[in-house]
């Protein structure tokens, strides 16, 4: 007898259970993001829950991201605003595995049916930029001239910053000069990977015969870095009236660099 009431009581709960989620509208959620992303980028996901037709605000959208293996990447939860909206942001590590991410979101608010959606983006290796080489012009001049810094910079997931970090054989940094590739700071051609600034020689306030070191440093939008180093020695003569100044940089450090535009080298001006 039991065991018939008892069966009886569940069949009936569960009929109602059902004509209740019957009754009760379905939510629906989106889910969006960029289909691929750099190794260290930051991820935005957004979407929207709704249900018949409207936006639904408060509900609570759980997201995680896998990979293929099943490793999970990213686990967070998020409340609909009142325009039915949800946004995720998160940063990939630098060490993330290459690969297919799958975006999976659930939306779930009392008195509706839960929703649910996926998408999927790529992870792609991301590598330091690449300095291809340095030049500095003119290299022979007069006090108060202006030298143009170039550097052949490039990065497939494009260039954040270009440096130039004059130093003293100690490293301590004396200038800074930030390249340009936009056409300003007396770059030619925006967007053809080479930046450049001029630097006013003015600005070292040099007296003497100077060695400095030559740091160029570039940043990808990832923030991942290289530097390539060189040598640039300042040479000051004093003749009657006259300040000479004699620029000459000669590689330094093997860093980046892949073609190298020397200038002249320095031992050239000794015989000057
Ligand atoms: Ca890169």
């Amino acid at each position: 007898m039991c065991g018939v009431r008892g069966w009886t009581l569940t069949l009936i709960i569960m009929l109602a259970c059902m004509c209740m989620l019957a009754g009760q509208p379905q939510l629906n959620i989106t889910v969006n993001t960029m289909q691929t992303y750099y190794q260290g980028d930051t991820i935005q996901i957004s979407g929207i829950a709704s249900a018949q037709g409207g936006p639904v605000g408060g509900v609570t959208v759980s997201i995680q991201v896998s990979g293929l293996s099943g490793n999970i990447l990213h686990v967070s939860m998020r409340q609909t605003a009142t325009d039915g909206s949800y946004t995720d942001i998160f940063r990939l590590p630098e060490d993330t595995p290459p690969g297919t991410y799958t975006v999976y979101v659930t939306a779930y608010k009392r008195n509706f049916q839960q929703g649910f959606n996926t998408t999927c983006f790529t992870v792609i290796e991301n590598h330091p930029p690449t300095i291809g080489w340095l030049t500095a012009s003119p290299i022979i001049g007069g006090k108060g001239m202006n030298i143009t810094f170039q550097a052949l910079v490039e990065d497939e997931s494009g260039v954040y910053e270009v440096k130039v970090e004059l130093q003293s054989p100690d490293e301590n940094t004396l200038w800074t000069l930030y390249l340009y590739d936009d056409g300003t700071h007396g770059d030619q051609s925006p967007g053809d990977h080479i930046y450049t600034n001029i630097l006013h020689t003015g600005q070292l306030n040099i007296t003497d015969r100077t060695i400095l070191l030559v740091d160029v440093r570039a940043m990808d939008m990832q923030r991942l870095e290289s530097e390539s180093k060189h040598l640039l020695e300042i040479v000051v003569y004093i003749q009657p009236d006259v300040w000479d100044v004699i620029w000459a940089i000669q590689k330094f450090y093997e860093g980046a660099c892949s073609i190298w535009d020397v200038n002249r080298v320095i031992g050239d001006y000794y015989s000057l």
